[in-house]
């Protein structure tokens, strides 16, 4: 929208989201946008609105004396960062009072994406502010400190010098990283499969520590799926309970199966949860074979005396008492995680540059080096488009 004279009006960028959180922060920026807060603020001190300072921090209510209460605060050039209650209410009337005085919408993504300094910048912030743990904020903090830019630095350098073997290593190299770093943001997601009555859902809660499936004596309690979201050993990990799979199935049951089978042939592990007070069945020997990543558990193994049968290697675990449990995180974890990065090590973090890389990659095989290096150049350090032969 343009103001008189041709001017822009000034965008209004929600920082945060609209989800109920302590605070909210907007961002105004653009010519006016100072002026514009002016025009609502009513500062609670002697500090005045227009007499601010860089920095300052100016408390007051929005609107009205009794208006909701903001802190609101001037940043270099014509832009303001403003916070208020974090419930939804506050912040969308503050969002309404000003677009309705003209203020453009901008969604953060789109801001952040025009001010990081490339696009690998745009990507490591965006997906910091969905990191789950710690772990995870470390590696993508590590990105937008640069590791993974310079790793791509080095790979253009290399095709400029004619050495392209070196670049492809470089290249093969930072793929082999590139399932792991997918992981950072969406989470492994591991799926307990096994026959009704296992103790799967009993080993879910185990995992947890708190209940969050239903647990039953009788076969086939759970019928959906059961979906928890944790962190093993700092990985963000969703843990999905199937329904008891059997292989007779009730009608009610047989839509769970199926869907048992299908998310267990997406998951990056699947628990083949068995009972270790019987035998091993036919069906568990199939389903060791369908789902190759597998790690046998051999749950109630407080019965395993009572019955001996041959039976694959697996982690023992009583579900009842989490005896075993430690054990069975830990092989989770080294099962599922096949590399953790060094500090500072260049990891691809989005499917995006993951698909970009093995695109230049191809590139490189078909010893067209100008092409790769032109396609990361501009598709991940952000250079504009040179060669026209591209
Ligand atoms: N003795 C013993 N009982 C267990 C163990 N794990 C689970 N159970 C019991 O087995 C029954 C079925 O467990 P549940 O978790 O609902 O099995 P699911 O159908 O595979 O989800 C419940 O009564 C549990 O308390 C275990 O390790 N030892
Ligand atoms: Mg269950």
């Amino acid at each position: 929208m343009s103001m008189p004279g041709g001017q822009k009006s000034p965008r209004l960028i929600p920082l945060s989201g609209g989800g109920y959180a302590a605070l909210a922060s907007l961002r105004l920026e653009g010519n006016g946008a100072v002026a514009r807060v002016g025009e609502f603020l009513r500062p609670s001190g002697s500090l005045s609105w227009s007499r601010c300072q860089v920095g300052d921090l100016v408390f007051g209510h929005w609107g009205a004396e009794d208006g909701e209460e903001v802190v609101a605060s001037r940043l270099t050039g014509d832009a303001v960062e403003i916070h208020c209650h974090g419930g939804l209410v506050s912040r969308e009337q503050l969002i309404e009072s000003l677009l309705a005085t003209g203020c453009q919408l901008m969604n953060w993504e789109d801001w952040i994406m025009e001010h990081a300094a490339d696009p690998i910048e745009a990507a490591a912030t965006n997906a910091l502010t969905r990191a789950k743990t710690t772990k995870v904020a470390m590696v993508l903090h590590d990105q937008l400190r640069g590791a993974f830019r310079e790793a791509v630095v080095r790979i253009v350098d290399h095709v400029g010098k004619g050495e392209n073997r070196e670049a492809e290593e470089s290249l093969d190299h930072l793929l082999a990283k590139a399932r792991f770093g997918s992981h950072l943001i969406s989470g492994w997601r591991v799926v307990l499969v096994g026959h009704p009555n296992v103790g799967k859902s009993s080993l879910l809660n185990a995992v947890l520590g708190y209940e969050r499936s239903i647990v039953l004596s009788g076969p086939g309690t759970t019928r959906d799926m059961v979906a928890a979201t944790t962190a093993l050993d700092g990985w963000p990990v969703e843990l999905v309970d199937t329904a008891g799979v059997r292989a007779e199935a009730e009608a009610v049951e047989e839509a769970g199966m199926r869907l048992a089978i299908h998310e267990a042939t997406d998951a990056d592990l699947v628990l083949l949860v068995s009972d270790a007070s019987r035998r091993w069945t036919d069906q568990e020997k199939r389903w060791q074979r369908q789902f190759p990543r597998t790690l046998i558990v051999h749950n109630k193994w407080d019965l395993a005396d009572a019955v001996s049968t041959e039976r694959p290697e697996g982690v023992e675990t009583i579900a009842t008492t989490s005896s075993g449990v430690d054990r069975l995180c830990r092989q989770i974890v080294s099962r599922m995680i096949d590399f953790t990065p060094q500090s500072q090590e260049a990891v691809p973090f989005t499917d995006a540059q993951a698909k970009l890389l093995r695109q230049a990659q191809r590139e490189l095989h078909a010893g067209e080096g100008e092409r790769a290096a032109d396609l990361l150049k501009v598709e991940l350090l952000g250079h504009r488009r040179c060669s026209q032969n591209t």
